[in-house]
Order: structure tokens, then C-alpha cells, then sequence
């Protein structure tokens, strides 16, 4: 098959000309900021600015939709991250919080047309949270950069956008 396709879109990885805000749980503070550290050190080592990178705290994982989606509205932003950490069994809540905020994110998403990019951490234990917060199993926050870079930049080379 030697055809291709007439148009492939693609998001690059350059954060020069995008807007970028993440928002962050305080809940698990210590893991969270490691998050933010990642997100950051990726944003800014692909050209991101600093008067494009804004950063919203939030009590816990629970707040982060409402704080995502003035953000969103607000017209200012090419992506929002949602950045927290849930560790089950450390309260009843955790098993609540998952659920509610994937998919109230991807709503999100949806209905504004911008980049929802999920960097909860869900863990069973605090070894597991320690692994993705910038140890052996990298780090969620530099992930979840990376993911909002690509879907902003693609959402400005999709027709319509
Ligand atoms: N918030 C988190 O971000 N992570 C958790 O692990 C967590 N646990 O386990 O309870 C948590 N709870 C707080 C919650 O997000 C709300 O802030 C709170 O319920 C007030 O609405």
C-alpha cells in the first residue's frame, strides 16, 4: 500500500506559544509538589514561559474540577493539568475521588474544547506514590506536561480549531 492519508494531525512538542495552567490538590502536599516540579521542568525545557505557566491550589483532588473549569472558562488557557495524589485506604474518601474527578475532567474537556490532562496519581500505599512522583516509575506531573503540550498544540492544527 503505497497511498497515504491527505491530512495527518499531529501536536508537537514545542510550549513556546502555549498557555498553560495547573492545578494543584494540597491533599498529599509532599507528593503533589514533586508533581508540580515535573510538570514544570517539562514545560519549561520545551520552551514554555513563565508568563504563560499560571498554577491554582485547591484543598484536595475533590476541588480540582470546579477550580479547572473557572480556568477553562476563562478563555486564558491552551491546556489545564489537574494535579493530586489519592491514596487509598489513607481515608474512606479516596475510592469516592477517582471516579468523580476523571470523569467530571473529561466533561470538562469536552465542553470547552480545551485540554483536560489527568495527572492524579491513584495509588494503594505510600511506596506506590512515592515510585510516580519522580522515582522509579517516573514522574506523573513531567507525564502530564508532555500530554498537554501535545493535545494544545494539536487542538490549534485540527480544522475548526
Ligand atoms: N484528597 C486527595 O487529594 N487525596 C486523598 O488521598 C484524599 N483522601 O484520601 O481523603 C483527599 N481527600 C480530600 C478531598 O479531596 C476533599 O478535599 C475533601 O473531601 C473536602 O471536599
Amino acid at each position: 500500500m503505497d497511498k497515504k492519508p491527505a491530512n495527518v494531525y499531529e501536536g508537537m512538542l514545542s510550549a513556546e506559544n502555549i498557555r498553560l495552567a495547573v492545578v494543584c490538590a494540597r491533599f498529599n502536599e509532599f507528593f503533589v509538589s514533586k508533581l508540580l516540579g515535573g510538570a514544570m521542568d517539562t514545560f519549561f525545557r520545551h520552551g514554555g514561559k513563565e508568563e504563560n505557566l499560571s498554577v491554582a491550589y485547591v484543598p484536595g483532588s475533590f476541588e480540582i474540577p470546579l477550580a479547572v473549569s473557572k480556568l477553562m472558562q476563562s478563555g486564558k488557557y491552551d491546556a489545564v493539568i489537574a494535579l493530586g495524589v489519592v491514596i487509598q485506604g489513607s481515608t474512606s474518601h479516596a475510592s469516592y475521588i477517582n471516579g468523580q474527578v476523571s470523569k467530571a475532567l473529561g466533561e470538562l474537556a469536552l465542553k470547552h474544547g480545551i485540554p483536560a490532562i489527568y495527572g492524579v496519581v491513584t495509588t494503594e500505599n505510600i511506596e506506590q506514590a512515592i515510585e510516580r512522583s519522580g522515582t522509579k516509575a517516573g514522574n506523573r506531573g513531567a507525564d502530564a506536561a508532555h500530554s498537554a503540550i501535545e493535545m494544545a498544540n494539536l487542538m490549534k492544527a485540527l480544522p475548526g480549531c
